[in-house]
């Protein structure tokens, strides 16, 4: 399994909740190196391209609505194996077929209300890393207890 990136993003809500770090925590405490990371208000344009494969669907209105209805924290993380990993992390769509101990199983109740995002797979990443950063915004360094977590 290569060393890949995902995009994870702290959704309005979660913000709103004070439940940053706990999402960074999860990520940082498991060997997941930090390449971007930034806080921002997401424009409606951003949002219907990031959601572009749910364009059709009834749910999204509501959706770009509640994405933009604060800011929120973009993140590129990398690591082995880091967009399943992270999608087990985060926790199933709807937080009612949730275990406890991921993300949207610890903290949320609502799909319309689930507390974060990140890639279902290693393509769909590098569209969306590509869409909510640039090339000098994604940082290049090694931690330094790299080979305590790979060798
Ligand atoms: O990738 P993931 O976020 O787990 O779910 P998607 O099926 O891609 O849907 C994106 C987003 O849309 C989801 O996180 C909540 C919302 N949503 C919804 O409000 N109602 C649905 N029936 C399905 C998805
Ligand atoms: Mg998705």
């Amino acid at each position: 399994t290569p060393r890949e990136r995902t995009f994870i993003c702290v959704k309005p809500d979660s913000v709103q909740r004070g439940l940053i770090g706990d999402i960074i925590k999860r990520f940082e405490q498991k060997g997941f190196k930090l390449v971007a990371m930034k806080m921002m208000q997401a424009s409606e344009e951003l949002l219907k391209a990031h959601y572009e494969e749910h364009a059709a669907k009834p749910f999204f209105p509501p959706l770009v609505k509640y994405m933009g209805s604060g800011p929120l924290v973009p993140m590129v993380w990398e690591g082995q194996g880091v967009v399943k990993m992270g999608r087990m992390i985060l926790g199933e769509t709807n937080p009612l077929d949730d275990q406890p101990g991921t993300i949207r199983g610890d903290y949320s109740i609502r799909m319309a209300k689930n507390v974060a995002h990140g890639s279902d797979a290693v393509e769909s990443a590098k569209r969306e890393i590509s869409l909510w950063f640039t090339d000098s915004e994604l940082n290049s360094w090694s931690r330094c207890d790299d080979k305590w977590i790979y060798e």
